[in-house]
């Protein structure tokens, strides 16, 4: 993120578009269709067909001296209640206190937008001192390109130095633009200046922050009142096709950097853990967007046409499971599992189901053990006319959970452990090709 943001002191070469902004002051425009969003209503982590992690601490502090490492575990990002929630925590070993973690998730190549209407519902936590939480995009070309050449837009950044300074971090908010100019770095933005500060913090409670981008303006808001504007048509903002471009989502906590002015473990005061809570982001059609991307392609949560894998569960000495996806004839979704382990005689068997996927979950109904001859099924075989109902449940393409509840059959048949309830986790380490038809 960002480098130095002189957030409240436009630069030089931009100070005339400072001026025209404050001339355009506006209140946000009408929306359009809603292209894209994600409510983060289902699961347990980050759908990954959408969001992908940062992870470590980056290079000097992802160039910013930031204190926080990044990491991709569910005790840093996770998602309840409807939220997508980042958790800022801190490491300590005995009484001291070693560091702190935190999540950044951006949806770099998996969605992209160039202009539109975008918007986050957002709760933030108590910043004070040093907590620096952002909703911001950069370039998708960062990976080629580098930073500032790949552009960058802030639509929010709130625990900027000068706010604590003043005893208001959480009523500050700051916008900005990154770009390169002519081979140097040229940043525009501004803070709600002490003036146009919130009567009251905004921290604790959900505000809605967003930004309007098109090919001549980009304007950004919370709760509908403009924070910062800036006039990007071409013949106003020379060689800045940096802001015509797709760009990538980015939401993450950081902890002390530049932004805040805070450098040392020490000098972070805020109660930890923090909780940055996101309802949703969604993206409206404001006459020019475009959006693009992996994620688009797969859809929303859903599972399959095509997936396989296995799984095997040690305390339960030799269980496995097959899930696969693909289409019927008539082109409905369907799902067939199987599920093999031992009897408690020592016998092989397998149960077979199919279900119809919904969303994120597939409900298999075991309609009978049955047994294996040279690992093939051998209906003839049955040993114990059965079943019952599993459920699955996906977190993304790769982990699910699942359920079962036992008909007549009991849990204690399957063998050695109760199965009721079993937590699986990387349960599809082998996708299916796309061309598997059940
Ligand atoms: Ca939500």
């Amino acid at each position: 993120m960002k480098r130095l943001l002189s957030a409240s002191t436009p630069s030089t070469f931009h100070s005339a578009l400072a001026a025209l902004a404050l001339l355009l002051a506006q209140t946000a425009g009408a929306q359009g269709q809603l292209l894209w969003s994600d409510e983060f209503d289902s699961g347990t982590r980050p759908d990954s067909t959408i969001w992908s992690y940062d992870i470590g601490t980056g290079n000097n502090g992802w160039g910013n001296w930031e204190l926080q490492e990044y990491t991709d575990s569910i005790d840093n990002a996770r998602i309840e209640d409807d939220n997508l929630v980042i958790t800022v925590r801190e490491r300590r070993v005995g009484a001291n206190r070693t560091g702190f973690t935190s999540a950044r998730l951006r949806t770099q190549d998996k969605l992209m937008f160039q202009y539109g209407y975008i918007e986050a519902r957002i709760k933030m936590p108590d910043l004070s001192d040093g907590l620096w939480p952002a909703f911001w995009t950069l370039g998708n070309n960062f990976s080629e390109v580098g930073w500032p050449a790949c552009g960058e837009l802030d639509i929010l950044e709130m625990g900027w130095r000068d706010a604590i300074r003043d005893g208001l971090v959480n009523r500050w908010v700051s916008s900005a633009a990154h770009w390169q100019h002519q081979g140097n770095h040229a940043v525009f933005g501004r803070t709600y200046s002490p003036g146009l500060t919130e009567p009251a913090d905004l921290n604790g409670e959900y505000h809605l922050f967003s930004m309007d981008w098109t090919p001549d303006r980009v304007t950004t808001y919370l709760d509908g009142k403009q924070i910062w504007t800036m006039d990007i048509h071409p013949a106003s903002c020379t060689d800045c096709q940096e802001l015509h471009q797709p760009h990538f989502i980015i939401l993450n906590v950081a902890v002390g950097g530049t932004y805040p002015g805070i450098q040392h473990q020490s000098q972070v005061t805020a109660p930890l853990p923090a909780e940055m809570k996101v309802d949703y982001v969604r993206i409206y059609d404001n006459g020019h967007t475009q959006l693009s991307g992996s994620g688009l392609q797969s859809g929303p949560p859903d599972i399959g046409p095509a997936h396989s894998g296995s799984w095997y569960q040690p305390l339960q000495d030799g269980h496995g499971f097959s899930l696969e996806f693909g289409l019927q004839p008539d082109g409905t979704p369907l799902a067939v599992a199987y599920w093999y382990t031992y009897d408690d005689t020592g016998n092989p068997i397998f149960m077979i189901g199919t279900g119809v996927p919904e969303a994120n979950r597939v409900t298999i109904d075991f309609v009978s053990p049955v047994g294996m001859v040279y690992g093939e099924f051998d209906p003839a075989s049955v040993v114990e006319e059965s079943g019952g109902t599993g459920v699955f449940e996906f977190e993304d393409r790769e982990n699910a959970t699942f359920s079962y509840t036992p008909s007549e059959f009991t849990a204690e048949a399957w063998g050695h452990t109760p199965i009721d309830a079993l937590p699986l986790l990387k349960l599809f380490g082998v996708p299916a090709p796309d061309s598997f038809q059940p």
